[in-house]
């Protein structure tokens, strides 16, 4: 018997149960489950990078190696670390390493920067920190050198490539060292949640509910060892990690390519030179692609499943796919809390372009409700609540937070408004949250506004989403100035400056005298949303 993990809440012991008997969680932890896939692939080829392959046997190995090393810097079980690494091999190797351990990695993106990165380190109080050299231009060793200032628990920062002032990565490849037990309970590691609140919330996912949702995802996309996935989302985002994604592909012996950038340049690139059978992207990426399809000298023909999610697919381009790509769409609505929605092949083409798809599980339970928490009829729109057998319980130490997130008996409240088709399937119809998705990339409004409201000349602010023909959603923050208003380029440069992720920077700033308020006096921000897109809409 080990300790409970303080911060994790788990699931109550009689759904436990259940979720064991019903054969969902199988009691295998990812080093177990590592283990049995190189005994079983070997020598067939896992990951594919820029600079190398490795085979499963070769993973497996590297995977013990550097989890000896992290033992010998002093990484101990339950240790969190902070993991911020670009499409490389690597990003699997100390994931893995750290799986095996027990120690337990915080995904990071990498688009994110100082005020992130530093949250996280201090939130989790991380041991380490681990990077790439520099990436899409930027140096994330400059990065490091401001974390290691801000954040003191942080020991070690390993690096990926040329190391700096830091420690190369590649020094710890070890001997393989005795490694303390791991159990498939236990959290396995962090995703992030897009949130809607002033700080980012952490997602803990255990050994036994991931590996479940994974190997049932990839059993959905029927993937086999002959399957060829291209990772060009980043690989750490839970759509990219999980659904089925790159650890669905190494369940079923197949092979993971890494692309370093999404754009059509690069993953056709890919597609044609391993034959790539299946990938997964967001909306205005699948738009972008589709142009760039029309008059590509790449050979595409070997893919054979795109899937779409992240945020709301618009028919119209849902309808091309087929046509341009000669491959099957499949939707997904999925979340890192969870929860994880596929159309199915055999669903009926009016389906697979309009909906968002049906669970993973029989066992997924999910309710459409009021703002009273009382059920819906099917087809009408209401909040999503849904509790299963991979969604959490809990955010990590977050236990006000909680509260609200989640209902008495345990349903979480995704903040998506959905409506539910007879035949079972979910259609997103819009969000109660307060957070804006860029097309895929996650803005919790209270966050930006917090960090708005840090700007000497600001009084108040309000993020609102506003409509945009290739995001879906951009965003505006509504700004109520002391008295001479900044220029809006000077509240832009103040937000980079503390250290904010690119995505997160407002793109449209409004002066206001006051903002709107509802007559229980919360911020109007349907009244916002409503301005924002009259004043933006085309005219004539
Ligand atoms: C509309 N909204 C969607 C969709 C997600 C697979 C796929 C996506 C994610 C993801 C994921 C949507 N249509 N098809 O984790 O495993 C919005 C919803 C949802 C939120 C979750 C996966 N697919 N969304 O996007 O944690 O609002 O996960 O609650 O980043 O994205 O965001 P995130």
């Amino acid at each position: 018997e080990t300790q409970p993990f303080e911060g994790f809440t788990p699931w109550p012991a009689d759904f436990a149960e259940r979720y064991r008997e019903a054969g969902y969680w199988l009691g295998e932890t990812f080093g177990e489950w590592l283990h049995a896939r190189a005994e079983r692939f070997g020598d067939r080829i896992a990951l594919v990078g820029e600079k190398r392959r490795l085979s499963y046997r070769e993973l497996d190995a590297r995977a013990s190696q550097l989890a000896a090393g992290f033992l010998g810097l002093g990484i101990r079980p339950r240790d969190r670390v902070v993991v911020q690494l670009p499409n490389v091999v690597e990003f699997f190797e100390v994931c893995f390493a750290l799986f095996r351990l027990g120690a337990l990695p915080v995904l990071a993106l990498p688009a994110h920067r100082r005020s992130e990165i530093s949250y996280f380190c201090q939130f989790t109080e991380a041991v380490a920190y681990v990077i790439a050299d520099k990436d899409g231009g930027f140096d994330y060793r400059t990065l490091a050198a401001e974390i290691r200032a801000e954040a003191p628990t942080v020991k070690h920062v390993l690096v990926a490539g040329e190391p700096g002032a830091f420690t190369a990565l590649e020094r710890l490849y070890g001997e393989s060292a005795a490694l303390p037990e791991t159990m498939p309970g236990d959290v396995a590691f962090f995703q992030l949640s897009g949130g809607s609140t002033g700080v980012p919330k952490l997602i803990p996912r255990t050994h036994d509910d991931y590996l479940y949702s994974v190997r049932a995802s990839a059993e959905i996309c029927a993937l086999d060892a002959d399957s060829v996935y291209l990772a060009a989302l980043p690989a750490a985002h839970n759509f990219t990690l999980s659904s089925p994604g790159s650890l669905g592909v190494l369940d079923a012996g197949g092979r993971v390519v890494l692309s370093r950038r999404p754009s059509p340049d690069e993953a056709f690139l890919w597609i044609e030179k391993e034959r790539v059978t299946v990938t997964s992207v967001v909306p205005p990426l699948c738009a972008v692609w589709l142009e760039a399809a029309r008059n590509t000298r790449h050979d595409l023909s070997s893919l054979r499943l795109l899937q779409v999610g992240g945020s709301k697919l618009s028919a119209e381009v849902a309808r091309r796919v087929r046509g341009t790509f000669g491959c099957t769409l499949q939707q997904v609505f999925g979340m890192a809390e969870g929860l994880v929605n596929y159309t199915r092949f055999d669903d009926p083409e009016d389906v697979i372009i309009e909906t968002q798809g049906r669970p993973i599980s029989r066992d997924d339970e999910v309710r459409v409700v009021d703002d009273d928490d009382r059920d819906v009829e099917v087809g009408e729109v209401g909040h999503l609540l849904t509790r299963g057998p991979y969604t959490i319980r809990g955010y990590y130490k977050a236990t006000a937070h909680n509260e609200k997130a989640f209902t008495r008996d345990g349903f979480y409240r995704t903040g998506d408004l959905v409506r539910r088709t007879p035949s079972g399937h979910l259609v997103v119809e819009g969000r109660a949250k307060d957070q804006i998705n860029r097309g895929g990339e996650k803005i919790a409004a209270e966050e930006i506004e917090n960090h708005v409201l840090a700007h000497p000349a600001v009084r108040d602010a309000a993020l609102v989403a506003m409509p945009d023909a290739f995001l879906g959603e951009r965003s505006c923050v509504f700004v109520v100035a002391r008295e001479q208003p900044p220029a809006a380029r000077e509240v832009t440069a103040f937000l980079r400056a503390r250290g904010l992720a690119s995505y997160k920077i407002p793109d449209r700033i409004e002066f206001i005298d006051d903002l709107p308020k509802t007559s229980v006096g919360k911020v109007d921000k349907k009244a916002l949303r409503r301005w924002i897109a009259d004043k933006i809409a085309p005219k004539g």
